[in-house]
């Protein structure tokens, strides 16, 4: 097939070490729905107006409002063939990191098993004050906000703005990102710090760099190609044009 370049096809053969970062665009042909652009918008609101804590504590009626409409859309839907085409990938390389900066847990389902969650998962809350998890709030819709035992506001195990990320997790994406033979950058618009600098850090340090997207982004300069088109099309033909008949 003429699709791919040879240079690409013969990476994709002789890597090893591979790292992913995946944004919300993986997730979109399974009916989940992005952050930027016209279908990121919930009611009025930009997902930048309700993913922070200010927010939350503004009011944690309308955020818990979001979150708990976003939580049953993903409770429905299932993994798409580019999440598919990913747990084929780990099974084939000595070393694979799934990144992710998607909350939807979508790469469990479909098998992946090496990943990291960079922006926490929404099936997860957590207390205000004390910290103590759970996952079992919010799939109903409420009738009075979560509370914790000890009092505190319950809120989702996620990212938001102006929040660090889980440390561990994120060194550990970097030197994924560092040690790496080939990075797959796919449907993320980079724009968020630091996810977006994963990509560009796997490039100064001598990977080969794929960008897998619907449209070029603020990172396809720093990519060695870009390859146009919805990941759960592009990421199944890759697999087939180089393992045909080997998986
Ligand atoms: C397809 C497709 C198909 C569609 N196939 N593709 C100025 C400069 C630099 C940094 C900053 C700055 N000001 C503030 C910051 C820091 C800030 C940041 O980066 N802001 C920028 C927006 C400017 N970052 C943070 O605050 C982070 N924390 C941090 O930096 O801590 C240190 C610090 C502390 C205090 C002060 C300053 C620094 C935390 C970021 C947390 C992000 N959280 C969210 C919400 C998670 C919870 C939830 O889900 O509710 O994470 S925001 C949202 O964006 C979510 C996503 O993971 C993230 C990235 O979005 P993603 O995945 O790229 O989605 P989209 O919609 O943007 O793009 C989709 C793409 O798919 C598009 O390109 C489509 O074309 C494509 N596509 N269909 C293939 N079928
Ligand atoms: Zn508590």
């Amino acid at each position: 097939m003429d699709m791919f370049s040879d240079k690409l096809i013969k990476k994709l053969k002789q890597s090893k070490k591979v790292a992913v970062l995946t944004g919300a665009g993986i997730s979109a042909e399974s009916g989940v729905p992005t952050f930027r652009g016209e279908e990121g918008l919930w009611k009025k609101y930009k997902s930048e107006e309700l993913a922070n804590f200010d927010a939350f504590i503004r009011n944690p009626e309308l955020v818990w409002e979001w979150y708990t409409f976003r939580k049953k859309l993903i409770d429905e839907v299932h993994p798409n063939p580019g999440h598919i085409a990913l747990s084929k990938m780990e099974q084939h390389y000595p070393e694979f990191t799934l990144i992710t900066q998607n909350v939807d847990g979508l790469h469990w389902k479909a098998g992946n098993r090496n990943i990291l969650e960079l922006h926490g998962n929404i099936m997860r809350s957590r207390c205000v004050d004390c910290g103590t998890g759970s996952n079992s709030i919010g799939m109903k819709g409420m009738s009075e906000l979560p509370r914790c035992a000890c009092g505190g506001l319950m809120r989702p195990d996620v990212v938001w703005f102006g929040e660090l990320l889980p440390q561990e997790i994120l060194i550990k994406a970097f030197r994924a990102a560092e040690n790496c033979d080939l990075f797959f950058t796919v449907g993320t618009s980079a724009v968020v710090q630091p996810a977006a600098s994963l990509p560009v850090t796997a490039k100064e340090y001598g990977a080969f760099v794929v960008e897998i997207n619907t449209e070029p982004t603020v990172i396809s300069h720093h990519a060695d190609e870009t390859l146009i088109g919805p990941s759960g099309e592009i990421l199944p033909k890759l697999l087939q044009c180089a393992w045909e008949g080997e998986i």
